[in-house]
């Protein structure tokens, strides 16, 4: 693992997070698991339980499919972050 730190603190746009989920990604297909978004969570140094994690899966994950995938997922997955991470996302570069 390397290359892209996040510190929750900074501002990023969504392709800024995206890019850093992808890094959590160890089958490479596009689609987040919730294992993958439990590691990506605790890179964060956040305090956050595995059952919020459940919980992040819950909100996000509307086909029930466990995974977290396409365009509406993802959104939903920043929504959680901005809400409940303290992260700074933003929708769109300038
Ligand atoms: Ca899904």
């Amino acid at each position: 693992m390397c290359c892209f730190q996040v510190n929750p603190n900074r501002e990023m746009t969504v392709e800024d997070f995206k890019a850093w989920l992808r890094q959590f990604e160890m089958d490479n297909d596009g689609r987040v698991s919730h294992e993958e978004l439990k590691e990506a969570i605790q890179s964060l140094r956040v305090w956050f339980p595995g059952w919020k994690a459940r919980q992040v899966m819950k909100v996000a994950d509307t086909n029930h499919n466990g995974q977290i995938e396409g365009v509406e997922e993802i959104e939903k997955l920043v929504n959680y972050a901005q809400q409940h991470l303290h992260m700074k996302i933003h929708r769109s570069r300038w």
